[in-house]
């Protein structure tokens, strides 16, 4: 899928602005609310979470749809266009309505979806309504209480109102949190383009797969970043040969431009050269070993909260690069497309990660009861197990369908801390592993995130994934406040990683650490502690071979659901909320400096 652009041959039309609101009354579809102008609208701005935008829990804990509003209009010399309307991402569910009429729903709330618009526009003002739906339960991603109810089916006391109950560690922010905008194509046009790098060599070969629809001849010419054609082709499929090519390191990008024309039809590419290999129990990247120093963050922001926010993303970047860090995972969800392209400009490497989390029934003691019988998560759904992998194998389809073309990213991550040692895991994610690596051009490395769990020998990811990927915390959830202990449980562990022969590192570990709270003795939640914490860690990481990489849980602090074990939020964060260092953030720069 390609991100929409302005070319000599397209129009972009961004509707991002202050929009028409109304969350639903109950009978907002009865009462056909995208037939005419919302009853009673407030406002609401376009991108960005609706949750903290207005005040009180009506807005902050709504459950169900809540109705977007705003009218455009089309130049009437662009009418003889294909006109798409594009929404970069509804959370978690939209249906998108043109002067009443429905014209796509869409399922998934992090990845763009688009349709055809020209049969339902009219001259003068079109009203465009989309609404959304922001339950979340068993078959959704992320995964949710049924109902409106805790995940043991229980929960809620008679006539309470349904809550989203998330099964995850962050707030469910939700609404239009990317930009929707209305792009024009002439009618024959490129569909889509798909990349893959190889090397010999000083010199790459391009393959390359044009997806054009109608008539006319493909044309492919690849140009350098001094404005210089390097290479072309013709024919939907072939092969660029780039000599001498200049390569996309990590914080060394280099990006080409690939220009495809069909007929009248042009579009632009930014395109880094580089490879990625899983080689014994080294993860290469053009060849030379590569070593992940970063995070797993999340895109929250006050008051936006998931909504798209640029220079939060440009801030970021620099201070991860403030620090020598060179990557993070996009935990644990897709990104925006416009963070996407910032990474492959910045030359930051990128883990991407799809929805799926929560996939686990039985986290916290297995408390959860169908019908009185224990449920494991991948038990038949009509016996109370999970309902998503349909929507889990879209997902992956649709995330490689958008990032498969970035140099930035070099792995994909199926999911987060599932019950990948469950019994049914394997049967749940090998076809899932299946459909990544066919889907992907570049064939990247593909992985799932695991949880600390006991019978960590009996993880599927063992088997499936290239890259073995741990969330640990020894010295918090485990042995909190004792180091000592801490290390040895976690060399036990680590013993058996290193045996397997696959590479492993760690894309989580954290500590609580509420900002401004010292001590001289370092306990629990202090400053001072999170030091400690990370220099335990990397004592023992340190001294492991097959080992590829840290990335600390979190980058920030972030908001979460209310709960007694969260303060305003997860305070596991490097910097705060607000992008200001904890002494833990001038402790990894040292480190990340220097390894
Ligand atoms: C891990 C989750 C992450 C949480 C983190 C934590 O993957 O989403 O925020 O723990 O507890 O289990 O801070």
């Amino acid at each position: 899928m390609l991100y929409p652009i302005q070319t000599d041959s397209r129009t972009l039309m961004d509707l991002s602005g202050v929009w028409d609101f109304q969350l639903d009354n109950g009978r907002a579809f009865e009462e056909n609310w995208p037939q005419a102008p919302l009853p009673a609208p407030t406002t609401m701005a376009v991108p960005a979470s609706y949750n903290d935008l207005k005040e009180g829990d009506a807005h902050k804990e709504h459950y169900g749809w809540a109705f977007y509003q705003r009218k455009f209009s089309v130049p009437a010399f662009l009418r003889g266009q294909r006109l798409v309307l594009r929404m970069g991402a509804v959370t978690h569910v939209g249906r998108v309505y043109l002067n009443g009429q429905l014209v796509c729903e869409h399922k998934g709330g992090f990845l763009p979806f688009e349709a055809e618009v020209n049969g339902f526009l009219k001259e003068g003002e079109n009203l465009l309504t989309i609404a959304v739906d922001n339950r979340i339960d068993h078959s959704t991603l992320p995964v949710g209480g049924e109902n409106g109810t805790g995940l043991m089916g229980g929960g809620r006391a008679p006539g309470a109102k349904p809550r989203n109950l998330p099964n995850f560690d962050f707030f469910n922010y939700c609404g239009l949190t990317r930009p929707v905008k209305l792009y024009t194509t002439p009618k024959d046009y490129i569909r889509d383009i798909a990349l893959n790098t190889r090397l010999e060599g000083p010199h790459a070969l391009i393959d390359y797969t044009v997806d054009a629809v109608g008539g006319g001849e493909v044309k492919i010419q690849l140009w350098d970043e001094n404005g210089e054609k390097v290479a072309e082709n013709t024919g939907k499929e072939g092969v660029l040969r780039v000599e001498n090519a200049h390569l996309w390191q990590p914080l060394q990008a280099y990006l080409y431009e690939v220009r495809v024309t069909f007929g009248e039809d042009v579009y632009t590419l930014p395109y880094g050269l580089r490879t990625v290999e899983v080689r014994g129990g080294e993860f290469l990247i053009n060849g030379k070993p590569f070593y992940f120093k970063g995070y797993g963050k999340h895109e929250d922001t006050v008051p936006a909260g998931r909504g798209l926010n640029e220079p939060m993303n440009v801030k970021d970047i620099s201070l991860m690069k403030w620090q020598g860090a060179n990557s993070f995972r996009t935990s644990h969800y897709p990104y925006s497309e416009e963070m996407m392209r910032l990474c492959d400009r910045e030359g930051i490497v990128v883990i991407d990660e799809t929805p799926a989390v929560g996939v686990h029934l039985n986290f916290g003691g297995g408390a959860n009861f169908h019908n009185g019988k224990r449920v494991g998560t991948f038990d038949p759904p009509e016996e109370g197990g999970i309902r998503t992998q349909e929507h889990h194998k879209d997902v992956i389809r649709e995330l490689i369908a958008r990032d498969k073309n970035h140099a930035c990213v070099v792995m994909w991550s199926l999911a987060n801390e599932p019950d990948s040692g469950g019994p049914g895991a394997y049967e749940y994610f090998k076809p899932l592993f299946d459909i990544a690596r066919a889907e992907d051009p570049q064939h990247r490395p593909c992985t799932i995130v695991c949880m600390q769990m006991e019978n960590y020998k009996e993880d599927c990811t063992l088997r499936l994934s290239d890259v073995i990927c741990l969330n640990r915390y020894y010295g918090w959830y485990i042995s909190g406040g004792d180091l000592e202990g801490a290390r040895a449980l976690m060399e036990q562990e680590m013993a058996f990683w290193e045996s397997v022969g696959k590479p492993f590192m760690f894309t989580e570990y954290g500590a609580d650490t509420v900002c401004g709270l010292h001590d001289t003795t370092p306990v629990m939640f202090t400053e001072e502690y999170q030091v400690e914490y990370y220099k335990m860690n990397h004592a023992v990481m340190d001294t492991l071979k097959n080992f590829v990489g840290e990335q600390v849980w979190n980058f920030a602090d972030f908001a979460t659901s209310q709960g007694v074990m969260r303060v305003q939020g997860n305070k596991k964060g490097i910097f705060t909320r607000d992008r200001k260092p904890k002494l833990c953030a001038h402790y990894l720069r040292r480190r990340w400096r220097e390894k």
